[in-house]
């Protein structure tokens, strides 16, 4: 499948989706929801793809924001009407296998909004978060004033909506807000390479842990424990369970089957 706003690859059990607007600084409009909607549900839908990695093209920015252009002119009935934003909820929030957003650049707006919708970031030295929106009038919509705050506090959450700062990635690694910071150069290679460990993973085990993570983001304490609880006791069923127990007692690799 070819795209307009969007390239996609595989790299054996790893799939590569790289927002392609760079003279835009890969905004992110509706024909590049579209796209995404779609590579997603293909890459959760392949048995052989593991494990997904977002990135934009070009140096400069991973993704500058919703596109302004877009919305200049739309009215307020229209965003109602359309429910915008909501695809990414759907579309992409609800892709089921992990993927790792790599930040190159600039995360903007949605940008930043559409990173932290990733299973975890890893940040180029050069990348940039901010939530802007409100320079423009507006506020984040794609999530980003509840995501950011979880992850990196209520303070410098609250700082960086009300003042439209950036944060670069040493203080984004330090806030939490991302998991590793990679030399620009180095980004996509070990972004890739991270990919490509976990798609060896259990894949089973790997939509599962992924999801008792995100419900620590998503519940309370004790439903979260709970949910772990029951989650950890389905794939106790799994013959992945029977074979990685019996390959660690046996001192050999474990050949996973995915079931
Ligand atoms: N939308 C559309 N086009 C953009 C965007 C964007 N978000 N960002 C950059 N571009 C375009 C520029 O217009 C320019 O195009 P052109 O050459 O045709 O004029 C090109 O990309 C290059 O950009 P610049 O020349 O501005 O590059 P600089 O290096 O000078 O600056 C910046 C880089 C600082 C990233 C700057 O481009 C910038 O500030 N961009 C906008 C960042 C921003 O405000 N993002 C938030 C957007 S709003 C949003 O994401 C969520 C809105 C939620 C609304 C909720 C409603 C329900």
């Amino acid at each position: 499948m070819t795209y307009q706003n969007i390239l996609v690859e595989r790299h054996d059990a790893v799939t590569l989706i790289t927002l392609n607007r760079p003279q835009a600084l890969n905004a992110l409009n509706t024909a590049v929801l579209a796209d995404l909607i779609d590579a997603f549900a293909a890459f959760d839908a392949d048995p052989d793809q593991r494990c997904a990695v977002l990135t934009g093209s070009g140096e400069k920015a991973f993704a500058a924001g919703a596109d302004i252009k877009e919305m200049v002119d739309k009215p307020a009935a229209d965003f109602f009407l359309q429910d915008f934003f909501s695809g990414w909820q759907r579309g992409v929030v609800g892709t089921r296998k992990p993927w790792i957003a790599a930040v190159n650049g600039f995360a903007l707006g949605g940008g930043c909004e559409l990173a932290m919708m990733a299973d975890f970031i890893l940040a180029s030295d050069t990348a940039k978060f901010g939530q802007p929106e409100i320079k423009l009038g507006v506020a984040p919509g794609m999530g980003g004033s509840q995501r950011l705050t979880r992850a990196v506090g209520k303070a410098k959450a609250m700082e960086m909506c009300l003042t439209g700062r950036m944060m670069g990635a040493e203080e984004a690694e330090r806030s939490g807000l991302v998991a590793r910071i990679v030399p620009a150069a180095d980004l996509l290679a070990d972004a890739l390479k991270t990919a490509a460990t976990i798609a060896a993973m259990p894949p089973l085990a790997a939509m599962v842990n992924k999801e008792m993570v995100n419900l620590a983001f998503e519940s309370g304490l004790a439903q979260g424990i709970q949910s772990e609880r029951r989650l950890f006791q389905l794939l106790t069923a799994t013959e992945d369970k029977r074979e990685g127990m019996t390959a660690f007692v046996e001192k050999r690799p474990a050949v996973w089957v995915g079931r």
